[in-house]
């Protein structure tokens, strides 16, 4: 005979499993009412894969690393662990000149194979958008005010802008599956705009000049331009402290399906308590939100650049994620010597690197998923 215990416990799993039905047939569903099919099951599947554990992801990871460029098959990532990310980020600045390359010298016809052979395997894809500022033509880094006022409908930037959204739209409609169906992408537009370097961020438009660029933008590429594999995310930086102030900016849940915010660590100190704190308290606002507005929380960009302490990611990353029930983590690229600022720039160890020995560490962790993890969990269907 069943014990009462035995009873009560599985009564109680048949009410939570039922009630993640619910959730999923219901509210859990991508802000685009015409999505994809694709979109659909992706948002779905990474719902419910934060349950399992978060995609680690890398921008730019297929295309270079910090001793190498354009070798087929390889990935610092790779190199290190025996896997690929999880997720890929890729870049669209300069895309919308009309430029063959982003502003970090990729070629989009070599960025769009990338992106194909990742999907093809099962993998993630998120796009950034450093885009030039339209009303000054210089670059994205230009925070001159009145830019966001210049393209909004009615401004004198306005056709000008939409040309810029006419080549990113033209870009992704060519990024297709073996069946011809589009690829779904995390699209991160306007990213880090609680933050003053950027011509969308705080010293240059309002609040409300914001969320009307975000929601012309995903109107205009959604309804003109029939692009319906795209999930949202709305991205800070890590200034907000609570509810309110990270969504000083929000578009709205018909707008956004991802919810994130970029931070890094600068500080030489190798257990740095402000980054673990900040790391910590914005990631446990972010899934408050998401929570209550079925949302999914992600880490959109983070890095100590070169990674000086050689057990960053076992000892100072790996414990705050944990205590989170979140989507993904995006590291920035992995860049090695840039001679025209004579930086050094990479978030990732690569072969031989000091750091090399805990990444393995981090990677073997269940929590963190690579692309094996990913392809097996079967994001598409
Ligand atoms: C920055 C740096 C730059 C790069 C830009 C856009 O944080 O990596 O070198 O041009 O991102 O990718």
């Amino acid at each position: 005979m069943l014990k009462k215990n035995t009873l009560l416990k599985l009564l109680y799993g048949l009410i939570l499993a039922s009630f993640t039905i619910l959730q999923l047939n219901g509210q859990v569903a991508p802000s685009d009412k015409n999505a994809t099919k694709e979109a659909k099951w992706l948002f779905e599947n990474m719902y419910r894969l934060m349950d399992k554990g978060y995609l680690v992801g890398h921008q730019d990871d297929l295309a270079y690393g910090v001793h190498w460029k354009y070798e087929k098959g390889r990935s610092d990532v790779k190199d290190v662990t025996g896997d690929y990310p999880g997720l890929y980020g890729w870049e669209l600045g300069n895309l919308e000149l009309g430029r063959e390359k982003n502003l970090d010298d990729v070629p989009f016809d070599k960025m769009r194979s990338y992106i194909q052979g990742a999907y093809a395997k099962g993998g993630v894809v998120t796009i950034s958008w450093h885009a030039n500022n339209p009303l000054t033509g210089k670059n994205a880094w230009d925070p001159a005010p009145g830019s966001v006022a210049a393209i909004l409908p009615g401004g004198e930037k306005h056709d000008l802008y939409k040309t810029y959204l006419n080549r990113v739209a033209a870009f992704m409609h060519s990024l297709k599956g073996k069946k011809g169906e589009p690829i779904p992408l995390l699209w991160r537009p306007f990213h880090e705009h609680t933050g003053g370097w950027f011509w969308w961020g705080v010293k240059s438009c309002s609040d409300d000049e914001y969320k009307k660029l975000f929601r012309f933008s995903a109107d205009y590429l959604r309804n003109e331009k029939g692009l319906h594999q795209l999930l949202i995310g709305y991205n800070t930086g890590s200034e907000f402290t609570d509810e309110a102030t990270f969504l000083r900016r929000y578009p709205g849940d018909a707008y956004v399906d991802f919810i994130s915010f970029d931070t890094y660590q600068h500080s030489k100190e190798n257990i740095d308590s402000t980054f673990i704190n900040i790391v910590d308290s914005r990631l446990r606002v972010l899934c408050d939100i998401a929570g209550k507005r079925h949302k999914i929380p992600a880490v959109g960009e983070i890095g100590f650049n070169q990674i000086p302490y050689e057990h960053w990611f076992t000892r100072v990353l790996a414990p705050v994620f944990k205590k989170h029930r979140f989507s993904y983590v995006l590291f920035w690229r992995n860049a090695g010597y840039k001679p025209y600022s004579q930086e050094t720039e990479f978030f990732l160890p690569y072969k031989n690197h000091s750091s090399a020995a805990d990444f393995y560490e981090f990677f073997k962790k269940p929590e963190t998923l690579f692309e094996e993890e990913v392809i097996k969990a079967k994001l598409y269907q």
